[in-house]
């Protein structure tokens, strides 16, 4: 396939799956979407009343998942009126599926027609006052995997990315809240202190394995995007101890009331 040819079916699985959406909630279109990311999948009761709660395998085109602590669910909520659609988990670039399997939910909720999209993740943070549980603001990101989620020569401006505006609202709701550069690594291996310290030297303040390139497809689509982190752990030679999945996905749960009732307060906001 040519590039041009692959952005066309990308976007053509994308319709199919928000048209199989739209008949099993009988709503034409959702409004906002949310990807809850490690740590995020707790907060999900606390979003709103749930209307539709499927398998993600049960709309076309999305991948099984593969990893404890990530859900593979989709629901559509309903949060004062705002019609919301989460993907509870979302595939990853180290499960080797691509680029395409790991953009197809934002893009799935473009064509289900959502404006605004939450990119949640759990992360390593680099500075030592964010204790794990600590939730981070995304200001910008450095794409350090190497992979691009568009094809071809479709240039797209990436400038405020992650929402000015949308970040401002987050402060309104949430006084205080820390703000961070987000380094999305390949994976699955965590970093070595040696690539924690080329991170700090580029401005990174926060390492993870996914949401830059979903942030990117968002852009391309014409989505505002917010972008919120959880640090689930001191990045790699900082604090002394090893790096384990069981502490991430124990940090989220943890965290899991305060970032529910977070995410709660910022979508109703978003309208
Ligand atoms: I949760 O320290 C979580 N995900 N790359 N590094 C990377 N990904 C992560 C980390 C981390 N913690």
């Amino acid at each position: 396939m040519t590039d041009h040819v692959s952005t066309i079916a990308a976007g053509a699985r994308a319709s199919e799956a928000a048209a199989v959406l739209a008949g099993l909630s009988g709503l034409p279109r959702h409004d906002v979407a949310v990807v809850l990311g490690s740590g995020w999948v707790p907060a999900a009761d606390l979003l709103g009343e749930t209307t539709l709660d499927i398998a993600n395998t049960d709309l076309p085109h999305f991948t099984p998942p593969a990893v404890a602590g990530h859900a593979g669910r989709v629901r559509s909520l309903e949060a004062d009126g705002i019609r919301v659609l989460v993907f509870l988990g979302r595939t990853h670039l180290y499960e080797e599926h691509g680029v395409d399997a790991v953009t197809h939910a934002v893009r799935t909720a473009s064509a289900a027609g959502c404006s605004t999209v939450v990119l949640t993740n759990g992360c390593g943070g680099l500075d030592p006052t964010w204790q794990p549980g600590t939730p981070v603001l995304i200001k910008d990101h450095i794409n350090l995997t190497g992979a691009s989620p568009l094809h071809g020569a479709h240039f797209v401006d990436l400038t405020d990315l992650y929402s000015a505006r949308l970040r401002a609202m987050c402060q309104s709701v949430e006084p205080g809240l820390a703000e961070g550069v987000y380094a999305q690594f390949r994976g699955p291996m965590y970093e070595t202190p040696a690539e924690i310290g080329m991170v700090r030297a580029m401005g990174g303040t926060l390492v993870g394995m996914s949401t830059a390139l979903e942030a990117i497809v968002c852009r391309s689509l014409g989505m505002e995007v917010l972008g919120l982190s959880l640090v689930t752990n001191l990045a790699a030679g900082m604090s002394g101890a090893p790096l384990n999945h069981e502490e991430v996905l124990e940090a989220g749960t943890s965290a899991a009331t305060r970032m529910g009732s977070l995410l709660a307060k910022v979508i109703r906001e978003l309208r």
